[in-house]
Order: structure tokens, then sequence, then C-alpha cells
């Protein structure tokens, strides 16, 4: 494990915190231009993190290139996204120092070193971290909020301990309804609402939700929540609080902002509303709706043709685990089975890859996923205010030459 100094140095926070922000390598930052109106970002190198596409530099929010995700199904540390609310990020962390704290409605708070946590039973998963935003700028009308194209998930092994082992160890008392989750971050300002999460109690107790310190057999990238964070398997990752430090166990519904008022979708079937509509009700978002992606071809790719191509791909969905992926040459009429690749567990990336053979012609691939609960990606796509749980069925124009 890292000591803070070593941990400084190596990661350069110090430089972050002293206002210097990312390293400027260049002069001139190179720039990638997503797919949307508006879409043209830097590519800036963060410490631990290779150059990103960058949403907003204070809080840093860094998507993850596209390409990286033909690399395998799980994403590199160094290409992982980053998101943040607030910009009062705590850029020095003394591993040695901190606590995590599990108080309220228990019988015996606790105040737990990483030494403590890392010395309880622990248990490995892999799995995929989205943002509920994620490909938020391709929403039609366009919609308030971080305009993301679809860099803004990653899959990992991730490392720690179930958060129902320190639950019991404090002992939950009897009438206790959820669990609050902070950081160590905070607002710059005092108007600005803390970012506290919650989860409700048997959520927080079903032995999957995990405090983690491990990512991809390293300890947590400091973007991605050093020294702890929490992993919510199959749930958006607005629920995965980053640099935990305060679990507070409740006997209510917690009512702070970021659970009343934001991240909520329409109450509706099929949690979306006539485009430009406002929802009647809402409920908190939660589980990943089904998506499938192309990672070895992009929009305006050019193929061989009448020679055979490999296509591949990934698809995700909030825990049934995927069933089946099913690629498309013909504007949809009919559909081909891909072959799933290694299955790394129910809340992971599955890779998929499918031969295909086209004459000349320009084509729009299309794939899509079904899961094993036959939940399956729309046709058309579904809107809701916040542009949120995009999933509709991804095509790439190519040509085939
Ligand atoms: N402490 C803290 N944790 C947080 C957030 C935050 O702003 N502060 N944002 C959440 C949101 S909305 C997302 S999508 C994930 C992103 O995780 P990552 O930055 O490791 O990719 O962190 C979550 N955890
Ligand atoms: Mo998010």
């Amino acid at each position: 494990m890292l000591d803070r100094r070593e941990l400084l140095k190596r990661a350069g926070i110090a430089a972050l915190a002293t206002g210097l922000g990312p390293a400027r390598a260049f002069a001139l930052d190179p720039t990638v231009v997503l797919p949307f109106d508006n879409g043209k970002r830097p590519l800036v190198k963060y410490p631990q993190k290779r150059p990103m596409i960058v949403l907003t530099s204070r809080p840093p929010q860094l998507e993850t290139p596209f390409s990286v995700f033909d690399d395998g199904p799980i994403t590199a540390n160094d290409a992982f996204f980053v998101r943040y609310h607030l910009a009062g990020i705590p850029y020095t962390i003394d591993p040695d120092k901190f606590t995590l704290a599990i108080k309220g409605k228990v019988d015996r708070p606790l105040s737990l070193s990483l030494k403590d946590i890392r010395k309880l039973p622990a248990v490995e998963l892999v799995a995929v971290n989205q943002c509920s935003g994620n490909s938020r700028g391709f929403f039609e009308p366009r919609v308030a909020g971080g305009q993301l194209g679809n860099g803004a998930m990653g899959n990992a092994r991730w490392r720690g301990v179930p958060l129902k082992t320190v639950l019991d160890m404090a002992g939950v008392q009897q009438g206790a309804r959820q669990v609050t989750l902070n950081g160590m971050d905070g607002p710059v300002m005092d108007t600005t609402p803390d970012f506290v999460k919650a989860l409700d109690i048997d959520h927080a107790r079903d032995g999957e939700v995990m405090l983690a310190y491990g990512m991809n057999g390293e300890d947590l990238p400091f973007l991605n929540g050093f020294p702890l964070r929490l992993v919510v398997p199959g749930y958006y990752g607005t629920y995965w609080v980053k640099h935990l430090n305060e679990i507070t166990v409740i006997d209510s519904v917690f009512d702070g902002f970021w659970m009343k008022s934001a991240y909520r979708i329409p109450d509706t079937p099929c949690n979306c509303v006539e485009p430009g509509t406002a929802p009647k009700a809402t409920i908190p978002i939660n589980r990943f709706t089904v998506r499938s992606f192309f990672t070895n071809v992009s929009n305006d790719g050019k193929l061989k043709a009448r020679k055979t191509t490999k296509l591949k791909g990934i698809a995700f969905d909030g825990g049934k685990g995927i069933k089946e992926v099913a690629v498309s040459t013909d504007n949809g009429e009919t559909w081909t089975p891909a072959k799933l690749g290694k299955d790394l567990g129910k809340y992971s990336f599955r890779e998929w890859t499918l031969p295909v053979k086209l004459v000349p012609g320009f084509y729009d691939l299309r794939v899509r996923a079904t899961n094993n609960a036959d939940d399956t990606q729309p046709i058309e796509p579904r809107w809701n205010p916040a542009g949120y749980l995009r999933n509709v069925v991804e095509t790439v124009r190519v040509t085939a030459a």
C-alpha cells in the first residue's frame, strides 16, 4: 500500500491541489469531437490517467475515449471515467489516517481504519460502473446536464468487503430503513447540498454491495475514490460513493437533495415520457437498462467488401446477465445472433463477436442485446428530461468497398 508521500508523489495530486490543474504537457491540447452539436472536447492527461475527454475541469469530469472499450472487457484504471459533482475534492488523503464511520441506528458505532477493513474477509466482483447521464449528448430534444458521449462507463474487477460485513459488526437496530453514504468531498459554497446518497437497508445488506479498496489488482486511482468507495453492482454510478468515510443507518427514507430532487426517473412502465414533457411522478434511478455497442467499427468506418470482417463489441445490463446479442446489417429486417465471449459474471461487460461478409455498399449496422429477463433495447430512443437510461439500439454507418 502507498504511504501518503508516496501517493502524492506518484499521483501528482499535489499539483492539482495547488491549482496547477491537470498536467498540461502540450501547448495545445489535442481535441476530440463527439458526434453531436457542441461535441468538441479537449483530451487532457490527469494524474494516474492517460489523456481523457474533458467535460469539466473543476471538478474533474473525464470521459473514456471510446476506442478503449475495444481493448477487452476490463477497462484499464488509467482510462476509467471520472465523475464528480462538487469542486471541494480532498486532494490529499492520508491512507494511514483515513477512517470510515458507521453510525446512526446501530448498537456499536464503529470507526474503522483502512487496515481494519483490509483485515476483513475480502471478496471480488467484476462490475460495470456507468453514469446515469452516459450518452446524454445524444438526446433529442437535447436536455440539460453534462453532454456526454458513450464513454461515461467502465468495467472493473473490484476488491473489498461486503457492506453487510461492517453493518453486521455495528449491529443494525430494529426499525432501520436506509443507510446514507457520504464521501470526503464537499461543496465549495454552503448553499450547495453535500453529495449524500442512500440505499434501502435490505439492499445495503444483500452481500453484494461492496466497500471497495481495490480495482483491477491495484489501489483505487485517486480520482475513482481512493482509498475506499462503494460498489453497487447493477446500479447507476450515482450510488457508488467515492472517498466514502461516513455511513449512517437511519429509520426513515432519506430526503437529501441528491435522492429527493436529483437522479430521479419517470414513474412510468418505460421510465420515459413524451419528448419535451415532464413526468407526473418520479422514482430514484436504480438499475442499468440493457445496452450493447460495437467497439471495432465506428461511423464512417470502411470494411473490405466480400471479405469476412469480425465485428466485435460489448453488452451489459443491470444484473440479470446477457442472454443474447444480435446484429442486423439490413436496417433491422433480420438479426443474426453473435457469439458471446467469456462470462465474467452477471454485472460485467460481456464481449461478443460476429463474422460478416458484405457486398459493396453503405450499411447501417445495428446491435441489440437481450438479458435473461428478456429485457431488450428499443429501436426508437426513449426520452426523459434528465437524459438518463439511454439504451436505444446503437447504429454505426459503414461502407463496404
Ligand atoms: N464522493 C463522491 N462520490 C461519487 C460522486 C461524487 O460526486 N462524489 N459521483 C457519483 C457519480 S454520479 C458517478 S457516475 C460515479 C462515477 O464514478 P467514477 O468517477 O469512479 O467513474 O461516482 C459517484 N460517486
Ligand atoms: Mo453519474
